[in-house]
């Protein structure tokens, strides 16, 4: 995981964990504590044994989202328009935000990569620019 975000709308979000071993680890969020948010929808992702599985391409308008690697890795490019930053996710203690206007595009999943998102609003595929140009075009605005 890189130690700093360079593009807009991002940032890393750490949260609080339990250390206890030999029993495992215990790892806390908080909406409106280290969850910059309130949570009105999770949704998580598996069964990423494909290696060339690609997610993502696409910006949303409003949502605000954070994403999660809880096991494994892959690695998640962000675009704001300007600046292009890959970064590999592979702390399953942080996540990074996933802020409006901000193209990500999902690769290099581990076989035992688990994601999870959590996003504070419900699904809407209005939100969403899922062509390259239009968000360059909608970012301007
Ligand atoms: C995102 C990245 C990180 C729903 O019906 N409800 C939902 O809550 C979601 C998340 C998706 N869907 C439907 C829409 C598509 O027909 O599930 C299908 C797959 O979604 P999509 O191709 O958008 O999946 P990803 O992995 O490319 O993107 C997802 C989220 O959709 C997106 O908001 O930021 O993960």
């Amino acid at each position: 995981m890189t130690k700093k975000i360079k593009v807009k709308n991002s940032g890393i979000i750490k949260l609080q964990f339990f250390d206890d071993f030999p029993d495992g680890n215990l790892v806390i969020g908080e909406a409106k504590k280290n969850v910059p948010f309130n949570i009105k929808r999770f949704y998580y992702i598996n069964n990423l044994f494909n290696k060339k599985s690609h997610r993502g391409l696409h910006a949303h308008k409003k949502l605000e989202q954070i994403i999660f690697c809880v096991n494994g890795h892959f690695t998640l490019l962000l675009d704001d328009g300007e600046i292009k930053q890959n970064i590999l996710i592979d702390d399953p203690y942080s996540g990074i935000r996933l802020g409006p206007k901000l193209w990500h595009h999902m690769t290099k999943f581990s076989s035992d990569c688990v994601i999870l998102v959590l996003a504070d609003d419900y699904y809407k595929e209005s939100d969403y620019i899922r062509n390259y140009n239009k968000f360059l075009e909608y970012i301007k605005k």
